[in-house]
């Protein structure tokens, strides 16, 4: 894979001499402290800014800074008129905008379309702060406050939006963002690497619209340049030749070795003879090669067409060889780079020890911000996924090579969270990124994986490539538990379970030292249909990992359980499928809390199949293989029933569809059926919550542990339908008056007043 240059190499700007700030300013009366008379650059987000790495604009901000630019930062600002957009004055290089750590409309709307009522990166977990589209509205603002400064679009909302997308709030194929925002460029997937380079650019005084170069992002561009070639995948019948995979043991910059291979197969298709002289014209190198996708208004009008783009872009997504990709809207192109080139373990080493204050804004106050409550005693230790989950867009947006931050460094930032982090009791919440167990592993082969164009390294089966090795993992668990002053150390990320089987040590790991009563874990589902067409292994994985777990939950002497999640009404998935699953549930004395419905979020794969009713994973033409849809309200529901059918809520609707499908023997009393003859009555019902979707007789870790109940992670609510965050709130309230109190009690029995107070521990608010 091509080198980059590294981060940390770029000649600083001369505003580097006012050094770090303590927080990016939000304010004049910040800037006038820190003695600035502007900001180089302005960052806007839809997230209260919390100066911490796990928060975009607080990375981007002080990544920036450590290149010398002055970073302000307007934060969830009123997007009714331009106003807050000048509260920091003019930028003098650029806006960069971003709707926040999550997709606007995620954040605002429920699976089911429903508004939400909270949002964790908002003071006080206040909805409402931010507007739909947020990358949209913000970006207008933006050019409305200050006409002239360019827009840099970033974040999850961006980066998933960049090409034309399904869009399930509006059911219909939407524009690129870029074109709807009216920005610049737009930065996709982690953005460190370009934003440094186009900051420097333009402080050197180049125009945005000449930054056409940098890889990981996209822009508007009138022609394709005469010294690139393109290659036409507008049409479906016409993808074999580009969709070739690619033999993973042949270097693809090594066209002499390509050609032979591609030599060696049978030629089944006219078409495919073109690859072999594509690839060894001396013209067509592939850092010169874009490939042209079907135009917006045409997938727009035709779902398959849009299935296939989808499965064009996804072979293009190793950055090792992927290429430029082109879309027509209207008279313009939108251009994609190939993706950025992962970071080093120096250059994350870099990022996350920049001076993050690691706590919010003091402008919040004492306002809690749930998402900062969540990570703040948490390290990510790494970026990256190669699972391929076609419901999930991480691989996407961040990529499939793992990007490792080192052990010592991870260290410091367990040592700074125990020694600055205010409220640190020693327990460290989670070691973990996007999964908990891909820490340092990889393709055994970097020539082999930058040829690589499979979308899993665990998909059908772990691909003999992949290095499966946890034991730098094992030793990163055991250096952070030698630590003094933490007590425990625990994983809450999730675990990819059919690799974690592979180190029967790393299992022995976790369940003996880092399992907190409880354990997440994804089977998803248990049918081979839905699975099939989410990437996930077979719940055979997970049948082996649970006997790998209770061994050696057993052997340590700890009562600890297994907690399965699963998603309803997704791609592949029937109702018989569902019906197969609740009778798993029930076999196993599961009853799931809140059940998760597939949510399809902009650029899955999964959400290409929702939309087109084809797998882009396989080739797509308009007669391969449809796949079942679950797309009506009524069905959505019937699969959310099947996952809690011990609901009395949902006995009418699954007694009829049982009696529908022909199982009315699933009916009545007996172990082996799943609902009974009558409706329960709601009393009859010990409410889920409760139970925490464990099995029966575990309640007594129930009630000491404070474990992840819904799909989302987020921490469970109350039985009252309180949040955690309110809840501590309030004892740490009760506790501060109790010993207000008890002060005065005695205080006023020091003075001879009233009659001397038992004496009292002082309560410890927590
Ligand atoms: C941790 C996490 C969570 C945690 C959040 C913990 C917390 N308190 O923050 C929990 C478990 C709560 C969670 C919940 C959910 N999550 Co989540 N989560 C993640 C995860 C793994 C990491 C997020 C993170 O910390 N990122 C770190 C920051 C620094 O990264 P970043 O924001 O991407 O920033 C980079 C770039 O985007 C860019 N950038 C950022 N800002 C800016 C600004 C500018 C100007 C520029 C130029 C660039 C830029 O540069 C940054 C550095 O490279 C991501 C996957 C991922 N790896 O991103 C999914 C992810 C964000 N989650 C996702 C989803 C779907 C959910 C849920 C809806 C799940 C569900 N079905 O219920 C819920 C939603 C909860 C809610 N109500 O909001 C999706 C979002 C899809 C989308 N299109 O938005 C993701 C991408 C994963 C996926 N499954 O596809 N999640
Ligand atoms: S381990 Fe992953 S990158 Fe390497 S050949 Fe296998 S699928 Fe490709």
């Amino acid at each position: 894979m091509q080198a980059a240059k590294p981060l940390f190499d770029y000649p600083k700007y001369w505003a580097e001499c006012f050094g770090p700030a303590p927080f990016l300013p939000m304010s004049r009366e910040e800037m006038d402290q820190l003695g600035w008379d502007s900001c180089d650059i302005i960052i806007v987000t839809g997230d209260a800014y919390v100066d911490h790495p796990s928060f975009g604009m607080a990375i981007i901000g002080r990544l920036l800074e450590s290149q010398g630019f002055r970073v302000g930062i307007i934060a969830q600002p009123n997007w009714q008129s331009k106003d807050d957009f000048m509260k920091l004055g003019e930028p003098n290089l650029f806006f960069g905008v971003a709707a926040g750590i999550i997709d606007s409309m995620i954040n605002r709307y429920t699976a089911d379309k429903k508004i939400r009522s909270d949002d964790a990166y908002t003071p006080g977990g206040m909805a409402g702060k931010r507007p739909d589209r947020a990358s949209l509205v913000y970006s207008q603002r933006c050019k409305e406050a200050y006409k002239h400064v360019p827009i840099v679009l970033g974040g999850i909302e961006a980066s998933l939006r960049r090409i034309a997308h399904y869009d399930y709030w509006q059911d219909k194929v939407r524009n690129s963002i870029l074109i709807d925002a009216a920005a610049d460029i737009l930065l996709y997937g982690n953005a460190e690497r370009a934003i440094v380079e186009v900051a420097q650019r333009l402080s050197y005084g180049h125009k945005i619209e000449d930054i056409t170069d940098v890889r990981g992002t996209a822009f508007i561009r009138r022609d394709t340049p005469k010294d690139w070639y393109e290659v036409d995948s507008t049409r479906i019948d016409r993808p074999g030749k580009i969709d070739k995979i690619i033999n993973p043991y042949v270097n693809t910059q090594d066209t002499q070795a390509c050609a032979i291979e591609q030599e060696k197969g049978p030629v089944e298709d006219p078409n495919e003879a073109k690859v072999v002289q594509i690839l060894a014209s001396p013209r067509m190198t592939r850092d010169k090669t874009v490939i042209r996708l079907p135009s917006v208004e045409k997938v727009r009008g035709d779902a398959v067409l849009y299935a296939h783009a989808n499965r064009v872009l996804h072979l293009e997504t190793n950055p090792g060889n992927a290429r430029a990709l082109v879309q027509k809207h209207g008279e313009v192109d939108v251009w994609f780079n190939p993706p950025p080139i992962p970071m080093t373990t120096e250059e994350m080493d870099y990022v996350f020890g920049m001076p993050y204050a690691r706590v919010p804004h003091p402008a919040y106050g004492k306002e809690k911000i749930p998402a900062y409550d969540m990570i703040r005693f948490s390290v990510n230790i790494m970026r990256g996924c190669f699972g391929g989950c076609t419901f999930c867009s991480i691989t996407e947006h961040e990529g499939r090579i793992i990007q490792n931050r080192s052990e010592e460094s991870i260290i410091r930032e367990i040592e700074e969270i125990r020694d600055k982090v205010p409220g640190f009791t020693g327990v460290i919440s989670d070691l973990g990124g996007p999964t908990a167990n891909m820490y340092r592993i990889a393709c055994k082969s970097p020539e082999i994986e930058s040829a690589c164009r499979k979308p899993s390294c665990v998909f059908p089966g772990i691909c003999p490539n992949l290095n499966t090795d946890h034991s730098s993992l094992i030793q990163l668990y055991r250096s952070a538990r030698a630590l003094p002053g933490v007590k425990k150390i625990l994983i809450a990320s999730g675990l990819r379970y059919d690799l974690a089987v592979e180190s029967p040590e790393y299992v022995k790991e976790l369940v003996t030292h880092h399992v907190g009563g409880y354990l997440k874990i994804a089977p998803e589902h248990t049918e081979e249909g839905p699975l099939n067409q989410m990437m996930k292994p077979g719940i055979g994985s997970y049948d082996k990992f649970k006997r790998m777990f209770e061994k050696y939950s057993k052997e340590a002497g700890k009562e600890q359980y297994l907690i399965p999640y699963f998603i309803a009404a997704h791609p592949g998935t029937t109702d018989e499928d569902m019906m197969n699953l609740a009778l798993w549930l029930k076999g196993n004395g599961f009853r799931a809390d809140q059940v998760q419905a597939f949510y399809p979020s902009p650029m899955a794969t999964a959400t290409a199949m929702y939309h087109s009713g084809k797998n882009p994973l396989r080739k797509v033409t308009y007669k391969s293989d449809a796949v079942t849809i679950v797309k009506s309200e009524d069905q959505r529901r019937l699969h959310k029933a099947f996952l809690r059918y011990h609901d009395p809520k949902g006995w009418p609707m699954l007694r009829e569809a049982l009696i529908r499908m022909g199982r009315a023997d699933l009916i009545g009393s007996g172990k082996d059926q799943l609902i009974p003859s009558h409706q329960p009555t709601t009393d009859s019902y010990q409410s889920a919550r409760r139970k925490n979707s464990t099995p029966a007789g575990s309640h007594k870790v129930a009630k000491t542990t404070l474990i992840q109940t819904q799909h989302t992670g987020l921490p469970p609510r109350g039985s009252d339908g309180s949040k955690p965050w309110d809840k501590r709130e309030e004892a740490k309230a009760a506790a501060m008056a109790r010993n207000k109190q008890a002060a005065k009690e005695r205080m006023d029995a020091a003075k001879g007043k009233g009659p001397k107070p038992p004496k009292r521990k002082p309560v410890v608010p927590r």
